[in-house]
């Protein structure tokens, strides 16, 4: 029997988990984020879709795809955050639930990462969890899947 599936999209830098600043993202690599990410999911009776990607279309491209098919996103956009509209307007057109999530508190940080364009049209954030709030986040799908609690109004 086949199982509904989250994807957990991740944007630019995220390759560079566990090397890059480990001050504000830990020391845990994409590859350990993940395993967590599958885990949690086939404990909640998911398959998972896991994403990296660089490129701001490419996220874009990647929240079309799933759009339909999953039962819901979970998105770090990373700097994409800041400055998309373009992945802020694909992310609106997920069907499912969208949570965002950040490893760090962007808003212990720099002013620049206070303001996400996305957070307007997810349906819950996490941010300053480490790659517990990843588990967090499929956990909170996995809930507005089960009781259809979440906002139709983005
Ligand atoms: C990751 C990034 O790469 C930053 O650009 C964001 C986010 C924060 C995170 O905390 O996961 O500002």
């Amino acid at each position: 029997m086949t199982r509904p599936v989250i994807a957990v999209l991740n944007g630019a830098n995220l390759n560079l988990l566990g090397e890059r600043d480990p001050a504000a993202y830990g020391r845990a690599t994409l590859a350990d984020v993940e395993s967590l990410c599958r885990r949690t999911a086939d404990e909640l009776g998911y398959d998972l879709d896991f994403r990296q990607t660089n490129h701001e279309g490419v996220l874009v491209e990647q929240l079309h795809e799933v759009r339909a098919s999953a039962a819901g996103v979970v998105l770090n956009p990373a700097a994409h955050t800041h400055t998309s509209v373009a992945v802020r307007d694909a992310a609106a057109v997920v069907k499912g639930p969208v949570i965002e999530v950040h490893l760090s508190n962007i808003h212990r940080r720099e002013p620049f990462r206070h303001h996400s364009f996305i957070s307007e049209v997810a349906d819950g954030v996490v941010a300053g969890c480490g790659p517990h709030g990843y588990a967090l986040a499929l956990r909170q799908v996995d809930h507005l899947v089960r009781t259809s609690e979440r906002s139709d109004e983005r």
